[in-house]
């Protein structure tokens, strides 16, 4: 059922087709989402009362919930569940709070002190998607580093249920997070509404959270059009599992799925050193679908999926690195010596007892991460994606007698008259 390659065989072509991922998928969607961007602009509110009629089958009176009725749809959970988002909380909590590091004073010539203080940027907006499945998660990976940032104003967007409010869980996370109201809003015009602003909704100055095709296009249009920024392009969710003949199959097969079941776009890939595993993975799969109550969306993903035979963990290892997955499991009982070969990945998970679910929603780390490539150069999001880092420099009478001549000097070779002045000016009053 799986398409299988082997790696030693594939053409530089093969290959490179196999790494390609969304190069473009949607540049059919453009126009679409350029006149919900602009009808938001113009229109405001009505505009997104509108759309939710369309999109979300709902009328809305208000475009947001208020705290009491964010609390008594929080309170309609479980104990049960109530407590295992407690928990994840806690861990997502402790592991981002190491996050805020001052650095120290750096005095590069006598006299000289450079350093960074970290700010938060002041507004961000956090869109939650709904759809065919809601990431309470979600919530908690975006909310909890920019509470330990110390964003003044957290905007919370997410689509309505068609009756009008939220689901339970993410109104816990809310509560959680002690944001005390949410917009009812989805879709690219959720990311308009952030961006620009309407009558309800404040504008903002960055755009954070995974959606669907129509999102992602609308953040990347308004980050072209106006001066809000965003945490990075997403993509359909995508892992890639490395085993060897220690792999158990049915692990493997449970991770492949796991990823598959997030949508019929998301990729599963297996690179494995053993041809008799990755043959026993291929039946697990089999017979671990049958079962899934998403089996159809996941399905059509392992559609999209793969396995690369290898001959060694080190190729398995370059493969990784050139496809650069979101996620990587390393399902060897040699997962130590490959941390250091580990060079392009989003979030990896080690052993065999680290399943890619722990880091989706409990053990600490953030699963916002790059998608389709990206983690090339992008890296995940964190406290770091919600600060911004300003440098600070004073010189003393010392230090300006120190670096004076240098910088009149480069001043002089580049023909910039006033910028020497702005040092000589100085120089002078002290000879
Ligand atoms: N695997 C997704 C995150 C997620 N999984 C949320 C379950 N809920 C992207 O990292
Ligand atoms: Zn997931």
């Amino acid at each position: 059922m799986l398409k299988t390659y082997n790696y030693k065989e594939l053409t530089a072509d093969q290959l490179q087709q196999l790494l390609d991922r969304n190069t473009d998928p949607n540049h059919a969607i453009q126009d679409t989402v350029s006149q919900i961007i602009q009808e938001v602009r113009t229109h405001g509110d009505q505009a997104l009362k509108a759309y939710a009629k369309q999109f979300d089958k709902v009328d809305l009176e208000k475009l947001y919930l208020d705290a009491d009725e964010i609390e008594e749809l929080a309170m309609g959970i479980s104990r049960d569940q109530m407590r295992a988002l407690e928990i994840a909380f806690q861990n997502i909590y402790k592991f981002h709070q190491t996050q805020l590091k001052r650095e120290r004073v750096v005095e590069t010539m006598p006299g000289v002190k450079c350093w960074r203080e970290v700010r938060p940027i002041e507004k961000v907006g956090l869109y939650i998607p709904g759809g065919s499945a809601v990431l309470p998660s979600t919530l908690l990976m975006l909310g909890i580093p920019a509470k330990i940032a110390g964003c003044k104003e957290i905007v919370v967007c997410s689509p309505p249920q068609n009756n009008g409010k939220i689901n339970g869980f993410v109104a816990y996370c809310l509560r959680l997070l002690k944001i005390e109201k949410i917009y009812l809003v989805g879709g690219a015009q959720a990311v308009a509404a952030m961006a620009f602003g309407t009558e309800s909704i404040p504008k903002v100055n960055k755009i954070f959270g995974p959606g669907n095709q129509f999102v992602t296009k609308a953040k990347s249009i308004v980050q072209g059009i106006s001066d809000v920024s965003i945490d990075m392009p997403a993509g359909p969710s995508e892992v890639l599992v490395i085993a060897d003949d220690s792999a158990n199959p049915a692990y493997v097969a449970a991770d492949l799925l796991a990823q598959a079941e997030h949508g019929s776009d998301s990729q599963a890939i297996l690179v494995c050193t053993d041809k008799a595993i990755a043959k026993a993975v291929e039946k697990e799969v089999e017979s671990q679908l049958q079962v899934l109550p998403r089996r159809e969306l996941a399905e059509k993903a392992m559609d999209n999926s793969y396995i690369i035979l290898a001959d060694s963990l080190e190729e398995a290892m370059q493969f990784s690195n050139a496809y650069a997955p979101e996620h990587l499991i390393l399902e060897t009982n040699e997962w130590k010596p490959l941390i250091n070969k580990v060079l392009n990945a989003g979030s990896v998970f080690l052993g065999h007892l680290t399943p890619e679910s722990a880091g989706d929603y409990a053990s600490g780390t953030n699963h916002t991460l790059p998608t389709s490539g990206y983690a090339r150069s992008y890296s995940g999001v964190s406290v770091d994606s919600f600060v911004k880092k300003i440098t600070f420099q004073q010189i003393d009478e010392q230090g300006l007698q120190q670096i004076g001549s240098t910088v009149e000097i480069l001043a002089e070779l580049e023909g910039l008259q006033a910028h020497k002045n702005a040092v000589s000016i100085r120089l002078k009053d002290r000879k």
